[in-house]
């Protein structure tokens, strides 16, 4: 391995503090609007648009810089049914079987159930994948460290550049969800991470009433 190559930090943007104040606030006031949303409406979307969103989420921070991730954009319908017939199959088991009552307690305020005919309806599932390791093109494999925690950043770059581009989206985690890398084609060292459903919401679109935590409670200055 050789060592390090340094280049300049040419692209930084210094602020003055009363910008950085304004830019802050006016992000936040931007960001805490983004909400979950079930509700879909079933227009098409731009691909370019969920090109530049992937883009900015592969420029997510990783372990080593081995960018442990893969995104499958999924528009077609037969591939989107096959999805929600699987996903829906394991829900079903979920909330019949496998859930805790204390888990279906806490999901009771968000009104979820088995059923997730968003997996069709919606134009894009953005289906993303941890890889735990890499593959060498000789078959070799090597680590991919904090695989995790990285794709975890990168998730949060993508929801973020979705709401960002305008588009509602739904972090659905269905479980287990080895069925998309069976629908998707994946490889092994692929682990399913999470199913971004992303779109514009229906007219009659509803959300939950639910509250986020003050400042004073999830922080603290020291
Ligand atoms: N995967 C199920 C259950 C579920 C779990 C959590 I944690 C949520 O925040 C929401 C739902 C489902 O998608 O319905």
């Amino acid at each position: 391995m050789g060592g390090p190559e340094y280049i300049p930090l040419a692209q930084y943007h210094r602020y003055t503090e009363a910008e950085m104040e304004q830019r802050a606030a006016e992000f936040y006031s931007d960001i805490q609007r983004r909400r979950t949303v079930r509700d879909f409406s079933k227009n098409p979307v731009p691909r370019a648009v969920i090109e530049h969103c992937i883009m900015a989420t592969g420029t997510a921070p990783s372990g080593a810089n081995m960018q442990p991730w893969s995104f499958v954009a999924v528009s077609d319908a037969a591939v989107k049914r096959r999805i929600r017939i699987a996903a829906e199959q394991e829900e079903q088991e979920f909330y019949d079987h496998r859930a805790p009552q204390e888990w279906l307690d806490a999901l009771a305020p968000l009104g979820t159930d088995p059923n997730k005919p968003f997996l069709e309806t919606a134009p894009y599932l953005i289906a993303i994948f941890a890889q735990n390791y890499g593959v060498l093109p000789d078959g070799r494999q090597f680590k991919h460290y904090y695989a995790t925690e990285s794709v975890g950043i990168a998730t949060g770059f993508l929801l973020i550049a979705l709401h960002n581009a305008g588009l509602a989206t739904l972090t659905h985690t269905p479980s287990p969800m080895g069925f998309l890398n069976e629908i998707l084609g994946r490889p092994s060292n692929e682990r399913p991470f999470l199913l971004i459903v992303a779109g514009y919401p229906s007219d009659d679109a509803t959300v939950p009433k639910i509250t986020k935590k003050s400042l004073d409670e999830i922080a603290t200055f020291i």
